[in-house]
């Protein structure tokens, strides 16, 4: 890296919701700031998650920034759930709102990113040279490496092949096509009914079945929304306050203190509602095979009412416990399987054997398609951290650093990183939680730290490893009680082959939030500053 350098005080890596708001926090501190994104927009997850159906199953006044009050008064949500394209204008808004394109740098990726010891700046390689910045901030998302599985044959299809994660911004026409889906979690569920309506025949090759709520969505009435807007602030405080600092409406009673008339009850007004908050039907549903067995018999009695084949409802009812995976929010999900065009295949038991050009081939049966849409996930919450070359002090690597799973303290530093920071990093509550409220608490927090360092004339802040280490046992006791702990999810990284099975995510926004407002308190305990 020998190049000449542009210096920054801070480079932030992604232009999504976090790389926005870390960029406006950073300059309105009077920083000189580069956004680097490798896509040729802005909005992150919401630039490449385009297939259809795609929304966000966080409610629209929930999910977008708290931090401007004149922003959310003025933004006016279209739907209960928002649909992709409206969250990514919402995004562009807010980039031009608050001035922050000209920080920007489009179709940028980030390769290489080194520590020097002996000027404490990091110099990060990019396509056309490299740069230099005091602090680097990575703002590369949870879900951003779509998994491209290691099925035989993968690119040997002679038709349209298409990832969930990467919809091409044209768009897909399925009139009369033959198309497959491979996965059913929430960007399956969510496309294959829309899918379903234009496809001539839908195969859905499901190795899991997950759980799925309707989300009955509804338009806004502008009048309502205002009233609603009233009370804002209100509403995002009380969210802050609870277990998931989210509107899940928790109830404080337990499932196993109920009569089968209240769990019935909650359960039944819960499915009506529609959405996530069913988790958070009763407060021992997470925690209590029992009580989650409540929950998960509701959930398996409605798919066999819903589904009018008794076999298909067979196969689409979930083996796991309620909720371990991802719970998904739906518009017609389990409905779709009582279309003539749609034909559910099982591959539990018989995975994918190979792809071949013309389609499909499963327990030596081959399935000739037109179209297959990879809906297969992504390699979560570390994926994109690991495909950078980030090395630390003494040039090691963070790749090799987390060869056993990733370490973080508080999900935001690493022990011989300096400067260095992740929003929403795997240790952090990030995927178990509203997204845009922890990505703004963890920039609020970076913000805060960084100008403590200017204020304090201080060069670097790194945690130290015990810290460290204390945290990522921390985040894996917290989760073991949990049904999360007990699944085969990418919570766990056991989606991605030969991925270290650790825990990624940290289980309870409120206690979280405190330990990060603690150690600020107690002068950055578990962190060296120099
Ligand atoms: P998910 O939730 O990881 O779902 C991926 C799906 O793809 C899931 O059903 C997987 O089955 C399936 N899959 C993955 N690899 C294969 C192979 N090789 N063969 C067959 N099936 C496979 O990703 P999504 O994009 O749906 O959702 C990610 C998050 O985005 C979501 O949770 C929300 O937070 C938003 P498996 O369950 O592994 O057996």
């Amino acid at each position: 890296m020998s190049d000449k350098l542009s210096e920054y005080d801070a480079v932030i890596v992604g232009a999504g919701f976090s790389g926005l708001y870390m960029l406006y926090r950073l300059r309105e501190q009077g920083l000189t700031v580069r956004v680097f994104e490798a896509a040729g927009g802005i909005g992150g997850t919401w630039y490449w998650n385009r297939y259809p159906g795609a929304r966000c199953d966080a409610e629209s006044m929930e999910y977008s920034y708290e931090f401007s009050s004149e922003v959310q008064q003025e933004w006016e949500w279209t739907d209960r759930y928002a649909k992709q394209a409206e969250i990514l204008e919402y995004i562009e808004y807010i980039a031009d709102r608050f001035e922050l394109r000209d920080g920007i740098q489009l179709n940028t990726r980030v390769s290489e990113m080194a520590f020097d010891e002996e000027t404490n700046r990091w110099t990060l390689r990019i396509p056309d040279g490299a740069v230099s910045a005091k602090y680097c901030i990575m703002a590369t998302g949870c879900l951003s490496s779509f998994n491209k599985p290691d099925i035989e044959g993968i690119d040997s299809f002679s038709g349209e092949a298409y990832y969930t994660g990467r919809w091409p911004h044209e768009g897909v026409d399925f009139e009369g096509k033959r198309v497959a889906v491979i996965g059913t979690g929430s960007s399956g569920i969510q496309s294959i009914p829309v899918i379903a309506e234009q496809a001539a025949h839908l195969h859905v090759f499901q190795r899991t079945a997950n759980y799925s709520i309707p989300a009955h969505n509804w338009k806004w009435d502008p009048a309502a929304q205002r009233r609603f807007k009233a009370g804002y602030d209100a509403f995002r405080e009380r969210n802050h306050q609870s277990l998931l600092g989210a509107n899940m409406r928790e109830h404080d009673r337990c499932a196993a203190d109920a009569t089968p008339e209240e769990l019935e009850k909650e359960y039944q007004a819960r499915w009506e509602a529609g959405g996530l908050p069913f988790l958070a039907s009763f407060a021992d549903l997470l925690f209590n095979p029992e009580a989650n067995k409540t929950a998960g018999d509701f959930v398996k009695r409605k798919i066999r009412e819903i589904v009018k084949d008794s076999e298909v409802a067979e196969l689409l009812i979930p083996k796991n416990e309620f909720g371990c995976k991802r719970l998904c929010v739906d518009s017609g999900y389990y409905e779709t399987f009582n279309r003539a065009n749609v034909t559910l295949v099982d591959i539990s038991a018989t995975p994918i054997e190979e792809i071949t050009a013309s389609g499909l081939m499963i327990d030596g049966k081959n399935y000739d398609v037109d179209v297959i849409v990879f809906a297969t996930g992504f390699d979560a919450m570390t994926g994109t951290l690991n495909r950078i070359d980030v090395r630390g002090r003494g040039g090691q690597a963070l790749k090799e650093k987390w060869s056993a799973g990733p370490l973080t303290y508080l999900g935001i530093s690493v022990a011989g990183f300096p400067n260095f920071f992740t929003i929403s990093g795997p240790g952090s509550p990030s995927v178990l939680s509203v997204m845009t409220h922890t990505i703004e608490q963890h920039v609020n927090w970076i913000s805060d730290c960084v100008a403590y360092l200017q204020e304090h004339d201080l060069e670097t802040i790194e945690p130290t490893r015990e810290a460290e280490g204390a945290w990522v046992e921390h985040v894996t006791e917290v989760a073991k009680p949990t049904v999360f702990y007990k699944a085969n999810s990418w919570y766990m990284g056991a989606n991605i082959p030969g991925k270290p099975s650790v825990f990624m995510p940290y289980f309870g926004v409120l206690s979280y939030v405190e330990k990060c407002n603690e150690v600020v308190e107690r002068g950055y305990e578990g962190f060296l500053l120099d």
